[in-house]
């Protein structure tokens, strides 16, 4: 019975593990940048409505920005961080405010 050559491809002796390597998705910073034009209460807007800050929290990263020239405003996937950016950049043209919001890779 169980000394009965196996046929081909019947051999179940060598095992042959894939490994599959899950590599992480990189994540981009987002950030905004200081500049001497755009009023304040513009940048707590944007932080408000296109990162979900609440009030306190916007105030305090627009005045972060104010002082030290720039702060990351979030970390997200490519995808996510690219519509981001592109929000911004569009409401800040549409309101012609020269507020610029960049990604890098974390
Ligand atoms: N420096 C601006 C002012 O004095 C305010 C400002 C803050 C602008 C943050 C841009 O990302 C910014 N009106």
């Amino acid at each position: 019975m169980s000394d009965v050559p196996k046929g081909p491809g019947q051999d179940t002796s060598v095992l042959t593990k894939t490994k599959t390597k899950t590599e992480r998705p990189p994540l981009y910073k987002v950030m905004i940048l200081n500049d001497d034009y755009t009023p304040m209460e513009f940048v707590v807007h944007v932080l408000e409505r296109f990162f979900g800050l609440n009030h306190a929290q916007a105030f305090e990263i627009m005045l972060t920005v104010h002082k030290k020239g720039l702060a990351v405003v979030g970390v997200f996937s490519a995808e996510v961080a690219e519509t981001k950016v592109a929000q911004v950049m569009d409401f800040a043209r549409r309101h012609q405010h020269p507020l610029q919001c960049t990604m890098e890779k974390e």
